[in-house]
């Protein structure tokens, strides 16, 4: 018996897909095909496949022309299936023509022709584009119209001048730059919301009411009785809203969350989260930057998610101690907050004006993990235990800092409309820092 293998993502498969199954089958009389992880696409750059890997599968399924499919996990895999399977025949569309000669040594390799005019890509792009406009700080606005060039469906077709210039935004000249806010809200049906602090709620407010969908810089607002509000209104006017952090949809750090649940390091005892850096300080100066978003607000989303994540909201006691500055009582250079849990505690540690290691580390009854500084844009963590033997070493690729694979997510939401707001661990954030704005049981260290 000849057998052939073939391998493929095979997203919102089509014809040019149905055409390859049928010839590869032709060339033996079992056909394997390969359908690739979400984690091996994401490996190997493809971030934009639409459909879950069990999706795929049965589509493949469906053609009715696969005699078994296997899923395709690992680079190197190719050749520990080919031996452990037999095979006689690789074969790939001729897209790939050269690149799998290697093969040669264990089995014939056949590159077909591809067809012509019609690709996964192609029907990705052909959906309607989903216009975002932006609004708020230059340098975060730059960096999100940069990344969403690598997510298709989605594109940055307007910016919000708001307090800027137009000189201030290095971007292509086919985003339009308009002055008014309500104006660019008429012609968009996303928005990214990474203005200061004290604007967000009318933004985002004005946003919901249009029936826009949001992608907010956290915290939504630094108001628990607002946060309320407008989850309220999002929900009654079907809109997603969805924080910008980068962290969360990553998958390193998804990975070592689940991970820590699993229980490879035991029972989790304590959480340490630490967050900080100096460069606005070192850029404008402590009188400057005091006027700006203070520590808490501008980290304790960050900081605070594994802890939220993994423990809970439902803590039993907190204290939270700052050192504020002597200009501004209402900014704090540098704050811990302490949580007590019926089995564990925990530590964030937040700082705009002092610096440590900003690194996490989950510490458990067998051993703990430890994410290496900065924590929030890893693409690598250890697992660690008594015997340093034993140490797990886990590596990821994180392109543009991740926030492609967050735009992906968004685009996703709206075109599912799915929902992807966590609305308990946002909420605990946002009433910690109205805690500490309003000066509520609160240790204060000028
Ligand atoms: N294909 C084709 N004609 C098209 C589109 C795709 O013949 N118009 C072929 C591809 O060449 C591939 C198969 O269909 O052999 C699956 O295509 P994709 O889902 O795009 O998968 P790809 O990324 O090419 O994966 O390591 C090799 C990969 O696993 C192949």
């Amino acid at each position: 018996m000849k057998k052939v293998i073939t391998y493929g993502t095979y997203d919102l498969l089509h014809y040019g897909h149905i055409r390859l199954l049928e010839r590869a089958k032709a060339l033996g009389d079992y056909l394997i095909v390969g359908v690739t992880s979400e984690d091996f696409d994401r490996k190997r750059g493809k971030i934009n496949v639409e459909q879950s890997l069990m999706e795929r599968i049965q589509a493949v399924k469906k053609t009715g022309l696969a005699d078994e499919i296997i899923i395709e996990e690992y680079e190197g895999q190719k050749i520990d299936d080919i031996i452990n399977y037999g095979i006689d025949v690789f074969t790939v569309g001729s897209d790939w023509e050269g690149k799998f000669d290697y093969l040669k040594e264990y089995c014939e390799v056949v590159y077909l022709p591809r067809t012509k005019g019609i690709s996964s890509t192609k029907i990705r792009n052909d959906k309607k584009m989903i216009k975002l406009g932006a609004v708020g700080y230059p340098f975060l606005i730059n960096k999100y119209a940069n990344e969403i060039n690598y997510v298709n469906g989605i594109e940055m077709t307007h910016i919000c001048l708001s307090d800027y210039n137009k000189k201030d935004f290095k971007v292509g000249k086919c985003i339009k730059l308009e002055k008014d806010y309500s104006k660019m809200l008429k012609d968009v049906e996303a928005v990214y919301i990474a203005a200061s602090i004290d604007d967000h709620y009318k933004y985002i407010k004005e946003a919901i009411e249009n029936k826009i969908h949001v992608l907010y810089e956290p915290p939504l607002t630094t108001s628990v009785e607002q946060f309320k509000e407008l989850e309220e209104l999002a929900k009654k006017k079907k809109v997603i809203i969805m924080e910008a952090m980068k962290t969360k949809y990553s998958q390193s750090y998804n990975r070592l969350i689940l991970l820590a649940k699993s229980g490879v390091i035991g029972d989790i005892v304590s959480v340490d989260s630490t967050c900080t850096s100096l460069r606005q300080l070192e850029s404008i100066g402590e009188k400057e930057m005091v006027k700006t978003q203070n520590s808490i607000s501008a980290w304790g989303p960050n900081a605070l998610l594994p802890i939220f994540q993994l423990l809970g909201t439902d803590y039993r006691q907190k204290q939270i101690n700052s050192i504020v500055s002597k200009y501004n009582e209402n900014f704090d250079l540098f704050t811990s907050i302490n949580f007590i849990y019926d089995k564990a505690i925990a530590t964030a540690k937040i700082g705009k004006g002092a610096k440590s290691e900003s690194e996490l580390i989950i510490s458990g009854t067998k051993g703990y993990i430890y994410v290496p500084s900065p924590w929030w844009i890893t693409d690598y963590f250890e697992v660690r235990y008594e015997d340093t033997n034993e140490t797990k070493r886990y590596f990821y690729s994180l392109e543009g800092e991740g926030i492609r694979y967050e735009l992906v997510k968004f685009n996703k939401a709206i075109n599912n409309k799915s929902t992807v707001f966590d609305g308990d661990i946002s909420l605990a954030t946002v009433s910690i820092i109205e805690e500490f704005n309003k000066k509520e049981n609160i240790n204060i260290i000028k």
